[in-house]
């Protein structure tokens, strides 16, 4: 008789962070007690004030809106920024993670707040922008959204259409339209991104209620239901000189706020994965197929496995993204393998846990079919799937493949 390996005499050996079948690499165990706190208290509030909602938001196709306060009180707002949250780069992540477990649309909502209004107000605005709008902006008193995408300019956005012209008598006028904005239609302020008289990409801060500024809500959406997105139109908006972001010019300034977001989706993305999983597996162990657990053909642990096995790269592959975009060492090649690879894998894990639910998976008493619809958006948002290849691809082998 072939003697038993010992390996395979007590499996349980292997499997010393058995409890946490989703981070089979312990990547917590290179995160900080820090951040470790911020996640368990995010968890917390998630369980408490976000989750419960979450079913009726997304049948209303409606965001919470009472929860922009309460997501400015646990400082979810500018989290990064020095006179306001002023943590680290991967506690941002973090906090995107642990809001991407409950919906996609929450923390997109977070990661427009931070990455694309608060951020480039800090970084491209100047003193009285920074004191008129952030304050209110991290408390949730203001709503704000990013406008770079057209409806005939969106992997694209250097063909813009929307123009900015200086006018007699000082200021300048806005025209154009803005498609597929996030909170466009709640919003109180918005950077919107423009091209002026020299063909040069500018940052106009718009505010609600301006002359000839109008804002519809999109709906009928698949993906995204509780995120509200807007069509935005500019009919010579007047703007006067002090809402022109002084520092921002060129297309690269909208490029640099992406990459901010971007970050905060590669790592975000991971909680959606994480809920899926935890559903599948959870079901697979219960449910009875041909007189036995679901969970323990072969065919359904390899499903399991190939979501466990990609959530686990994906959280160490975030961990570095982070640890790097702290010693500003992040290029933004990095970020777009980042976001291409935990977007895809987040799909995937969606898809397989549908699969191992069945029928029950298309139901929305279980999350798994809302975040699947969810995460088609957000491997389409902040650059597809492919154009991250494009720019990776570009990258390594110095060809362009966009015109
Ligand atoms: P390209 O020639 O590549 O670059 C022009 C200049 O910009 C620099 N650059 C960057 N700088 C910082 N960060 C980046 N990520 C950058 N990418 C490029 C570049 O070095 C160059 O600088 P310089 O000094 O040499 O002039 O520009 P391109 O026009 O060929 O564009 C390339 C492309 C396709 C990669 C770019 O347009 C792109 O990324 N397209 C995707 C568009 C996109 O992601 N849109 C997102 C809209 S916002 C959104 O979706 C919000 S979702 C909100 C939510 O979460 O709910
Ligand atoms: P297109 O650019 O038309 O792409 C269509 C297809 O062509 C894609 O498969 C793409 O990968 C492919 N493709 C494009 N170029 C190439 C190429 N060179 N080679 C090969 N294939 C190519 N934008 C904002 O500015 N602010 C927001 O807040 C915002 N929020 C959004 C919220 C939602 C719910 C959604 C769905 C979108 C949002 N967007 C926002 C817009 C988003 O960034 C764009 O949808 C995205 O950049 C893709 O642009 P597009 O939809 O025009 O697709």
């Amino acid at each position: 008789m072939v003697e038993e390996l010992p390996a395979f005499r007590n499996y349980n050996f292997m499997m010393k962070n058995k409890e946490n079948p989703s981070d089979l690499m312990m990547s917590d165990a290179l995160l900080t007690q820090d951040e470790l706190s911020l996640r368990e208290s995010l968890k917390k509030f998630v369980a408490k004030k976000i989750t419960p909602l979450l079913q009726e938001a997304h049948r209303k196709e409606e965001f919470p809106k009472h929860l922009v306060k309460e997501l400015g009180e646990m400082g979810l707002f500018g989290i990064t920024l020095k006179d306001y949250g002023n943590m680290n780069s991967l506690s941002y992540g973090l906090a995107m993670q642990e809001l991407e477990k409950a919906d996609s649309a929450i923390r997109s909502f977070c990661s427009v707040q931070n990455s694309l209004v608060m951020w480039p107000i800090e970084e491209f605005g100047s003193e009285e922008q920074k004191s008129r709008f952030l304050p209110k902006l991290a408390t949730g008193e203001f709503i704000g959204c990013f406008g770079l995408t057209e409806s005939d300019a969106g992997s694209d956005p250097v063909n813009m259409k929307t123009r900015v012209k200086k006018v007699a008598g000082g200021g300048y006028e806005l025209s154009g339209s803005k498609m597929w904005i996030t909170n466009g239609h709640d919003a109180q302020v918005g950077i919107i991104w423009a091209k002026n008289e020299e063909q040069e990409i500018v940052g106009v801060l718009i505010e609600k209620g301006m002359k000839g500024f109008t804002s519809s809500k999109i709906q009928g959406k698949f993906s995204l239901r509780i995120s509200s997105t807007a069509e935005l139109s500019f009919d010579k908006v007047l703007i006067p000189e002090e809402n022109i972001l002084p520092k921002a010019k060129g297309i690269k300034s909208p490029l640099r706020c992406l990459n901010e977001a971007r970050f905060g989706i590669a790592c975000g993305v991971i909680g959606a994965a994480e809920t899926v999983f935890h559903c599948a597996l959870d079901y697979a162990k219960e449910r009875e197929i041909f007189g036995k657990k679901l969970a323990s053909f072969q065919l359904a642990q390899a499903k399991l496995v190939e979501m466990s096995q990609e959530i686990s790269k994906a959280k160490l592959l975030a961990i570095q993204l982070g640890r790097l975009k702290e010693q500003k060492k992040l290029s933004p090649i990095q970020v777009s393998l980042g976001k291409m690879n935990n977007c895809k894998m987040a799909l995937e894990a969606a898809r397989k846990a549908r699969d191992l639910l069945g029928a029950y998976g298309i139901v929305d008493d279980f999350p798994v079919m809302r975040h699947l619809m969810n995460l088609e958006t957000v491997n389409t948002y902040e650059g597809t799937e492919d154009i991250h290849r494009l720019i990776i691809g570009r990258e390594i082998t110095g060809h362009s493949a966009f015109y």
